[in-house]
């Protein structure tokens, strides 16, 4: 009989959203626990005692934190429908641009939703400079991964989705066609993907959400 598969995420998460298409991806059946991250529950300090955040995979009760090393577990443990590529240089690449992505741009993009004035408009800087970066990595490409969407557009996938959102509640414009035509044709091919689309986030709980979080972050960094 297989293992069991749960994943303890939030609806509005990004990083669960990860886990997600990769489980879609694979044709795997899931359990989705979400969780409520101002309150958090027993069952998440438990499986993720050293960092206490969403996601965590559990694969027959075994728990796995961090969205990157579960994505790298997906893929070993369930081998159809590969999502990192095989040749050993081009997944210690993969690895590379994730590790990048997370270390910079997301923590960029969480950033921004706390500023305001001058600051705001030198993060904008700074997140433009990076994704300018990703717009030149996919020269020539479809997805990250060529022909089909793969390990790196499963990790920058929450760009496509949630880039409009941040722009719309700041003020600020990202992406556009004529300054990253690559990454603006990539976020539409993206989310038309069958098993990227079914489980987006509803856009005006989204929209809500953010526009939530923006308040209560911009409240924080001026007290
Ligand atoms: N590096 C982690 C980051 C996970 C993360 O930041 N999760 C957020 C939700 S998107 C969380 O659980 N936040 C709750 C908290 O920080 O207390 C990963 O990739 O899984």
């Amino acid at each position: 009989m297989a293992k069991e598969v749960t994943l303890l995420g939030m609806w509005a998460s990004p990083l669960a959203l990860r886990i997600e298409w990769a489980l879609k991806r694979k044709g795997i059946s899931y359990e989705y626990i979400d969780e409520d991250l101002f309150n958090k529950s027993e069952r998440l300090l438990m499986y993720n005692p050293v960092h206490k955040k969403i996601p965590v995979l559990l694969h027959g009760g075994n728990p796995i934190a961090e969205s990157l090393v579960i994505l790298g577990y997906i893929d070993e443990t369930w081998t159809q429908n590969p999502i990192l590529p095989e040749d050993p240089y081009q997944r210690a690449m993969a690895r590379f641009w994730a590790k990048f992505g997370d270390d910079k741009i997301w923590t960029i993009y969480v950033k921004i939703f706390s500023k305001t004035g001058f600051e705001l408009e030198n993060i904008r800087n700074e997140a433009v400079e990076n994704l300018k970066i990703l717009d030149k990595l996919l020269d020539g490409k479809k997805f990250f991964g060529g022909e089909c969407a793969g390990f790196l557009d499963i990790v920058f996938g929450w760009i496509a989705y949630w880039t409009p959102f941040c722009e719309e509640i700041t003020g600020l414009n990202l992406i556009d066609k004529t300054s990253m035509p690559n990454l603006e044709a990539w976020s539409k091919n993206f989310l038309e993907v069958s098993w990227v689309k079914e489980i987006l986030p509803p856009p005006d709980k989204l929209r809500s959400n953010l526009q939530a979080f923006r308040k209560h972050v911009v409240a924080a960094s001026n007290s």
